[in-house]
């Protein structure tokens, strides 16, 4: 491999490059198309062209991503879109078949367009950047795996390639109230349920900690903002889905205070875990997750 530095070849060697793109793919999003400003349901769609000599030959899957200014990515859609669908856009004539002088080409793929539908409930309103990645699978296994890129000036180092801005509207950002002491919950050890004056619904789970957890089930997953409205008269600490959380005193067991956390939600589990292994937690009124 040339840009392997097999042959003491620099790869970033313009030459190089030249003939790494004569040996496979080379893949460009030549157009992207959605709206400006969004909310709830929206479509994304891509235009991609392949000006190399060969399709990208792995079922790799494409993901979509919403990207904030800070530069961190807030939510993810997995793509149904094949990108080995997309031809080279000319093939080489062999001298066979007597088309012409040699080298000669043809015209053979062509730009292939594909869209996808994605929720935006949950995400909070402002500006963002639609980006768009390809999964190596390698990733799961080592940090240095490989990452496709696409041949576009907006291709970023980290993997994502910009898209464009879009603006989520009202209506993305709707936080949705999960009471702890939902009957859909899952309390485990001595976790209990307590009536609670201050709290909403009149109730809150206390006696987390010391291995006792509060699990709330069926969280949208993807990274979120989690609001937990706790009391506690001591500042403790709590693993919020495996991340420490510091909570400060709220003043008394009676009254509420609240902190937000980024979690990410597991797709599958769907689950926010209030845990701690070797301490008590505070007594938790409700989330609130965006
Ligand atoms: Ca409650």
């Amino acid at each position: 491999m040339i840009n392997e530095q097999s042959g003491n070849y620099p790869a970033g060697d313009a030459n190089v490059g030249a003939a790494v793109r004569l040996m496979g793919y080379n893949l460009t999003v030549h157009n992207a198309y959605f709206r400006n400003t969004a909310s709830g349901t929206t479509s994304v769609g891509v235009q991609i062209g392949n000006s190399g000599v060969a399709p990208f030959y792995y079922p790799w899957t494409v993901t979509l991503g919403l990207k904030n200014s800070a530069g961190t990515v807030v939510r993810t859609w997995d793509t149904p879109w094949n990108l080995r669908t997309v031809q080279p856009l000319t093939i080489r004539n062999f001298p066979e078949w007597n088309a012409g002088a040699d080298p000669s080409y043809r015209d053979f793929g062509y730009r292939q367009y594909f869209q996808h539908t994605v929720d935006l409930s949950g995400v909070a309103q402002g500006g963002y950047q639609w980006v768009m990645r390809v999964k190596n699978p390698l990733e799961a296994v080592s940090a240095s795996a490989k990452k496709l890129r696409f041949a576009n000036a907006t291709q970023q180092a980290d993997g994502w390639l910009g898209l464009g801005s879009v603006t989520v509207g009202t209506g993305g950002g709707t936080p949705v109230t999960y009471e702890a002491e939902a009957s859909g919950n899952t309390r485990t050890g001595g976790a209990v349920v307590a009536t609670c004056g201050a709290c909403s619904g009149g109730a809150k789970v206390g006696y987390i900690g010391n291995g006792a957890t509060l699990v709330v089930n069926g969280v949208p997953a993807g990274t979120r903002s989690v609001t937990i409205h706790y009391l506690s008269a001591v500042a403790r600490t709590a693993l919020v889905n495996g991340q420490s959380v510091s909570f400060a005193p709220t003043g008394s067991w009676d009254t509420l205070g609240s902190t937000t956390v980024t979690v990410t939600v597991a797709a599958g589990g769907n689950t926010v875990t209030i845990a701690n292994p070797t301490g008590w937690a505070p007594d938790i009124d409700r989330i609130t997750v965006t």
